[in-house]
């Protein structure tokens, strides 16, 4: 093996940057003139602007310029979107209502930006906000989805009469009634996946400039997908044409979905650079963070499974209201249903499934896709109904599930997601040894010694990555495939740039895209560099979520490699005196087979260049090519996360006692960033279950919006991780990959609930399980005294 080729645990070439305080963030530019902005938003939930005034805060030393939502609509410019159309079970449009850059007459969420200061200084900015006197007529706010529908409910938006965007479904609903009528036994069950805020550790940030000479905007922000964002807002909100804006998303300090979209304050930025004519820098303050990022998950769900005799599942019935918050962010309508429903069949053959979605407007911060998107949520309908089915059936979770394991690939589930290659039973049985389930019973006893109550629970996840092949998701109804490109530009010594259309913020591709050029190429890895995130320089691309990175802009990678070789072997027959065809590359080097004729690929870059040993009429000079791909299907990683946790039972505090994670990822880059990987994933996975919860009260405050009550994983909360592989190469892609950057966030919640349930005995507990709620929950299933 290429000791920095596919297969090795090469370091991250990006840590000496990050870890030597040399990273170079958004923040950390600042542009000849800058100026700063402060947004005035909302105290209320929900309320009617009926006077902004502001005349003192214009007034006040280095305002440059105060802004409302009313000049920016004399502007005529447009709207943020939902880009994903979903349709109603009878076939209407979902109803979008319009989401200004700064809110107009009516503000509907605490944290709705409705003015804007602009000053020489972030100081002088943030005292003139404070002196905007606005009168509001404060409104009924509604924070809970399920009963944002019912009848009296205050209306949020004119265009959603029950507050509900659509009613979404897939599935047969008679055949499923008919098969869950068929059903032996049925566990039923009432749960609600909770609200969570990502809080990567850099907050979002913009810088904007206008070059009023060139008619040209560059923004500079963080951004998971630069292109992406230049082509909604020049394309929807209309402040900049594409080709007059260039966006650069430089180092970005984690993003987990949370910097896919496009948010108002870059869009203002853009806007009032060009007003003012100066740069516009805005940078968020924590607070700020809490109620402007795009939050994620927010379901309540009634599900149903239903068994035969031979426990054998018949069916799948589920019911979910999705809390879209209080505007459709940029890609919120796939995530309830495209992401969420067709992966409702897990890792089982189940002959039916019907589920109901209907997402709702409430005057919450709006929802969208945080890490997993719509998989965890999945995940976690499914293994806790298998895991309580167990339990209501008296047999073995582990052999439940092996008995509806999907066991033959190509798979067709009925919720249209078709499973290429997987070996489920290997995973789950590779994980049991691992994690030494025989001895759960001798541990358990010498818990309860101790006083303490230990539980076991399995999560046998699957999920679908790889966003997004056009074909798949045009027949969904979706109508955006979501392909990749890559360019490789070998420069004439032989060194090579990669310029991708993902982007790093975390994942380590500086590393793993090398290791793949290294191992194609045959030259060390420190002859390779990546470049992302600036859409000047990069030909375009749709940037990195949904694990998509490897399999789809690795894939555009070995794509334009496979030219570059074509081409290169060209090259080498007229060099080598050789007949193409007899041309062989390997390990760096063109030779023609059988002679030991042979030239080194830097020797033949730079023959490319110089150009006058091969007929340049006929072969271009230079080495450069570039490819986009779009892959034939998703990617389908799976595995068995088994997780074991001791309840103190006088203080409900759960502590993680042991994990073991085997996970399928088809071929592996660098298994040391993969083990990463899902690591940060297990953690965020069991900070949804012990300790995030976005908390609104009944006014619409979000009363956990600091860290100080927004409790977030610590290192103290894990014990070492036990990971380990199995493989089935993925067939849809040239390298066999699956993703792996959500498989941790997707399996741990429910294989830490199956845990918590299984140690005090009780389902009747909702995430995030803190000491309080496992202790009521304990209080509440112990028989009356
Ligand atoms: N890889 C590999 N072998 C495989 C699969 C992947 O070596 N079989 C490598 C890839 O080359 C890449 C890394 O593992 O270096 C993750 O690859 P992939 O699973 O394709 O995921 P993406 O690169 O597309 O990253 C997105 C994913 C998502 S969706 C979220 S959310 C998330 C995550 O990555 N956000 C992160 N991991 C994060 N990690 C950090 N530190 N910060 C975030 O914001």
């Amino acid at each position: 093996m290429n000791a920095t080729g596919i297969g090795a645990a090469v370091r991250r070439k990006e840590d000496q940057r990050f870890i030597t305080g040399k990273g170079h963030y958004t923040d950390d530019h600042a542009r000849p003139g800058q100026t700063f902005a402060s947004f005035v938003r909302s105290p209320h939930a929900h309320a009617r602007l009926a006077k902004i005034d502001v005349a003192a805060a214009s007034q006040m030393p280095g305002v440059i310029a105060v802004y409302t939502g009313d000049d920016f609509a004399a502007d005529k410019l447009g709207n943020l979107i939902c880009g994903w159309m979903i349709h109603s079970k009878d076939g209407s449009p979902m109803l979008m209502a319009p989401h200004p850059a700064l809110a107009r007459g009516k503000v509907n969420h605490v944290g709705d930006a409705y003015a804007v200061v602009i000053a020489e200084t972030l100081a002088q900015a943030k005292d003139a906000a404070e002196k905007i006197a606005t009168d509001f007529e404060v409104l009924p706010a509604i924070t809970d989805p399920a009963q944002a529908q019912k009848q009296g409910a205050q209306q949020i938006h004119d265009v959603a009469p029950d507050n509900t965007i659509y009613r979404w479904h897939i599935g047969d609903a008679d055949a499923n009634a008919g098969a869950m009528k068929s059903a032996k036994h049925i566990t039923r069950l009432d749960f609600i996946n909770n609200r969570l805020v990502p809080n990567a550790i850099e907050p979002r940030a913009a810088i904007a400039e206008y070059d009023a000479g060139a008619e040209h905007f560059t923004l500079w922000t963080t951004s998971q997908n630069p292109h992406v964002a230049r082509l909604v807002i020049s394309a929807f909100v209309g402040v900049a044409p594409e080709h007059k804006l260039r966006v650069i998303a430089p180092d970005v300090g984690g993003g987990f979905g949370s910097k896919i979209f496009i948010y108002p304050e870059e869009v203002v930025c853009l806007w009032a650079s060009k007003k003012t004519g100066r740069p516009v820098k805005w940078t968020a303050d924590r607070s700020e963070a809490f109620v402007t990022d795009a939050h994620g998950r927010d379901h309540v769900t009634h599900a149903e499974l239903g068994f035969d005799e031979n426990n054998k599942i018949v069916g799948m019935r589920v019911k979910t209201i999705a809390n879209l918050g209080a505007y459709m962010s940029t890609f919120s309508s796939a995530v309830p249903t495209y992401l969420y429903a067709t992966l409702l069949s897990g890792q089982y053959a189940i002959p039916s499934i019907y589920c109901e979605v209907d997402s709702v407007y409430t005057n919450t911060v709006p929802v969208d896709a945080y890490r997993g998107a719509g998989r965890p949520e999945a995940t976690f309908v499914v293994e806790r109904l298998i895991e309580v089915s167990a339990r209501e059936l008296g047999v073995d979770p582990a052999e439940l599930r092996k008995k509806n394991f999907v066991k033959t690939f190509p798979y067709q589930t009925v919720v249209a997601s078709l499973y290429d290659a997987g070996d489920y039973d290997a995973s789950l049985s590779r994980a049991m040894e691992i994690h030494d389930a025989k001895g759960f019973a001798k541990r358990k006893r010498e818990s309860a010694k101790k006083g303490k109550l230990r539980g076991i629970g399995y999560s046998n996840y699957i999920e679908a990555c790889g966003i997004a092949p056009s074909a798949v998701v045009g027949s969904l109804g979706a109508g955006v495939g979501l392909w990749e490109s890559a360019e490789v530009r070998v420069n004439p010594t032989g060194t090579v740039e990669i310029l991708t259309g993902c982007h790093a913020h975390g994942q380590g591709h500086e590393t793993t895209f090398a290791q793949l050029v290294s191992d194609r190429l045959g030259i060390p890895i420190d002859q390779v560099s990546i470049v992302h995130g600036d859409t000047d320089k990069v030909q375009f691309g749709m940037g990195t979520y949904g694990s998509r990175s490897g399999a789809v802009g690795m894939s555009a990678i070995v794509k334009a490699l496979d030219k570059v070789e074509a081409k290169a072997k060209k090259i080498a027959a007229h060099l080598l005196e050789a007949a193409e065809g007899d041309i062989e590359f390997k390990d760096g080097k063109f030779t023609v087979a059988g002679t030991d004729k042979a030239i080194g690929f830097g020797d033949l870059a730079l023959q490319a260049y110089i150009g006058h040993k091969f007929p340049t009429q006929e072969i271009e000079p230079g080495l450069k090519e570039s490819a986009f791909y779009d892959p034939t299907n998703f990617t389908f990683p799976a595995g068995c996360h088994i997780c074991e946790v001791e309840v103190d039972p006088d203080t409900g505090a759960t502590t993680i006692a042991k994990w073991t994670a085997v996970d399928d990822f088809g071929t592996v880059i660098n298994p040391m960033i993969v083990e990463g990987q899902v690591h940060g994933g297990i953690a965020q996975g069991v900070g949804q279950a012990l300790l995030e919860h976005a908390v609104y009260d009944k006014d619409g405050q979000l009363v956990s919006g600091s860290f100080m009550d927004y409790a977030m994983p610590r290192a103290e909360n894990f014990p070492t991780f036990e990971v380990g592989m199995t493989t089935t190469v993925c067939p849809s892609n040239p390298l066999g990959i699956k993703g792996c950057g959500e498989a941790g966030a997707i399996a741990a919640p429910a294989a830490v609930m199956n845990a918590i349930t299984n140690a005090i005995g009780t389902e009747e507990i909702d995430m995030p399980a803190t000491p309080s709620a496992v202790w009521r929950a304990l209080r509440k299933s112990m028989p009356a005294h």
